[in-house]
């Protein structure tokens, strides 16, 4: 007989929040005053006491068309009755063959093989493995360095710590990946805040790279590994011709680029991927989030022409790539997956985001003179809002105002004293106004 299990009864009240070690969360402050979320639906969530708050962040930058939407929860519904699982290795499922090959549709130029994760992490840690067997499979065994940028942020996998820029991420984790250097960040207050999309200033911290390269020399050298805009550090828009001059750069060593999308992909910027925004394309794209709504976990690593055909020379009948994860390919996140593709086409997401990217950067920087607010960033449907800190206590002053705008009915989302915004790319103008008119209101109010 079993024995009797002990009743775990929700209640929303402290005490019972106790086991639960949150990530990413000051757990005993939230386990005090914790914020629970019940239910979501297109540009809402619903509190556990029954308010409605406007989702200014997309959850985690993941729900790019918004909560609840019928399409893709019907097409997880019908594929968790059909088929629940299947093996990842040395079997398959159809869904999961579709949504590949449908992905590959979706960029330009030739990225032709897709390798899932379930994360952005994951999809990170894929990549850069990928981009060191890569060079080995063709004979440049010595190109095994990787080169992140100071305040990346490529998830929490030791790779993606070790190429990863946040101290804070980093300092805990003992000595990380070997042979790992850094890029500098481009974040320049002094030269470009207030910047209206693209900042004018910083393309030569491309070519700190030559000086990398010069010291190891390029024939020990992997890859380069970037977000095209990297969110998480606080909206750090790359200057104009910067990542076109890393890409020069890394032709010219044959150094492969990588371009972390996990958030940056399915439309965020008002295109498919970052990749085509910018004109600029990389050697590997990782994403996640955006790829299923954030409905079922997944992550994918998108390679170009040439990668793949590079490990396909392994003797007839062998593993090529000793790497995956055993939901691979999950069939409930490859139907959620296809679902959203479905969705973001059917109502045409990515352009809804170019077409509202104006009004969005008018409402951003619609807060210049508010009070503390040292710059303001923006780029397709992404803000970055930052604050000048108080004295001698970093990020309590973003914190306390994201503790009001949730007050207020608005979810935002802070790293740093910067407040980050990033709606599902459903949001209307109405929602945008109240977006930042709730910043402003906040702010006005705020010590
Ligand atoms: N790369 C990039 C560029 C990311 O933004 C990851 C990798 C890791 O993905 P997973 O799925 O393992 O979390 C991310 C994730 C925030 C925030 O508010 C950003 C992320 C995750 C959670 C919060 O800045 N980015
Ligand atoms: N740890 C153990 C003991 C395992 O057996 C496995 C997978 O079989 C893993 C970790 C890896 O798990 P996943 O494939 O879900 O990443």
């Amino acid at each position: 007989m079993r024995g009797a299990a002990k009743t775990v009864e929700f209640d929303p009240t402290p005490n019972n929040l106790e086991a639960f070690w949150m990530p990413f969360t000051a757990n005993r402050q939230f386990k005090e005053k914790p914020r629970l979320l019940v239910a979501a639906e297109d540009m809402h969530y619903t509190t556990i006491d029954g308010r409605r708050v406007l989702d200014g962040t997309a959850g985690l930058w993941c729900v790019n068309a918004g909560h609840g939407r019928k399409k893709i929860v019907e097409a997880v519904r019908a594929q968790v009755g059909k088929l629940d699982y299947a093996p990842a290795f040395q079997m398959g499922h159809p869904v999961v063959f579709e949504l590949a090959a449908r992905l590959t549709t979706m960029l330009a130029g030739d990225f032709d093989h897709v390798f899932f994760t379930n994360s952005g992490s994951e999809a990170v840690d894929t990549a850069l493995k990928i981009a060191i067997a890569y060079h080995r499979a063709r004979g440049q065994g010595t190109r095994q360095r990787l080169i992140g940028r100071e305040r990346g942020y490529h998830g929490v996998g030791f790779g993606g710590i070790s190429v990863g820029g946040m101290v804070a991420n980093r300092k805990a984790f003992g000595s990380l990946l070997t042979g790992v250097d850094h890029l500098p960040h481009t974040h320049n207050l002094q030269k470009n805040a207030f910047s209206r999309g693209q900042p004018g200033s910083g393309v030569e911290l491309a070519d700190e790279l030559e000086r990398i390269v010069a010291l190891h020399d390029a024939s020990n050298i992997a890859a380069v590994i970037v977000e095209p805009v990297a969110c998480s550090a606080g909206v750090l828009v790359p200057p104009k011709g910067y990542l076109q001059r890393l890409r020069q750069i890394c032709d010219k060593h044959g150094i492969l680029l990588i371009f972390d999308e996990v958030i940056t992909g399915f439309g965020r910027l008002g295109a498919s991927f970052a990749t085509e925004y910018f004109g600029v394309v990389p050697d590997i794209i990782t994403t996640a989030k955006g790829l299923t709504n954030g409905t079922v976990p997944m992550g994918a690593v998108l390679v170009r022409k040439g990668i793949y055909d590079a490990f396909m020379d392994a003797p007839e009948g062998s593993i090529e790539l000793f790497h995956g994860y055993t939901y691979s390919g999950h069939p409930l996140a490859a139907a959620a997956g296809l679902a959203t593709l479905e969705l973001y086409k059917e109502e045409s997401l990515f352009e809804r985001a170019r077409d509202l990217s104006g009004y969005w950067e008018d409402g951003v920087h619609s807060l210049k003179g508010a009070r503390n607010v040292i710059d303001l960033r923006n780029l397709g449907i992404i803000a970055g809002i930052e604050l000048e800190p108080r004295a001698g206590k970093p990020t309590q002053r973003a914190f306390a105002a994201f503790l009001r705008c949730y007050e207020k009915g608005l979810l935002v989302r802070t790293t740093g004293d910067i407040i980050a915004l990033s709606p599902p790319l459903i949001v209307e103008k109405g929602q945008i106004d109240q977006i930042f008119g709730t910043v402003a209101d906040v702010l006005r109010d705020l010590d």
